[in-house]
């Protein structure tokens, strides 16, 4: 859905799905040098994973913004 919303708003989204080998979004974002990355996560037990992959990217990309959301993120 928010990479449907981004297209509407004119952005080019690429939609990877889930369960994508960190190692191939690494690759993509060097080949497509996006705008941003946003990584999505539903379940808490997956957090840990989504935590680590947005550390690599940044340690990899650090001038690439990286948007989170989805429901496992604790609500304030
Ligand atoms: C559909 C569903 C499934 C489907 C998923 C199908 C699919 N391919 O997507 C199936 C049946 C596979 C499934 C499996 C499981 N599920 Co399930 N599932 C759901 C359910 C009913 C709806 C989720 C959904 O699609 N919501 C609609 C989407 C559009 O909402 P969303 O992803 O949250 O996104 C919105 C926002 O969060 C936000 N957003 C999301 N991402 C991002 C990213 C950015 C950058 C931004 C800005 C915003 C944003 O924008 C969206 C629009 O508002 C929820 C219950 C619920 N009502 O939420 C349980 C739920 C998520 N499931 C749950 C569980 C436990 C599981 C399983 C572990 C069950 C099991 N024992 O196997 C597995 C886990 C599978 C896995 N590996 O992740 C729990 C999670 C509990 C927890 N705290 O972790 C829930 C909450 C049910 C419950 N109450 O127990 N599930």
């Amino acid at each position: 859905m928010v990479a449907d919303l981004f297209e509407l708003h004119g952005w080019r989204g690429y939609f990877l799905g889930a369960n994508a080998p960190l190692n191939d979004v690494l690759k993509l974002i060097d080949q497509k040098r996006p705008h941003a990355v946003a990584l999505s996560v539903t379940v808490t037990f997956a957090l840990h994973e989504v935590l680590d992959a947005a550390r690599r990217i940044h340690e990899a990309f650090p001038k690439v913004p990286i948007l989170v959301g989805g429901e496992a993120w604790p609500r304030s």
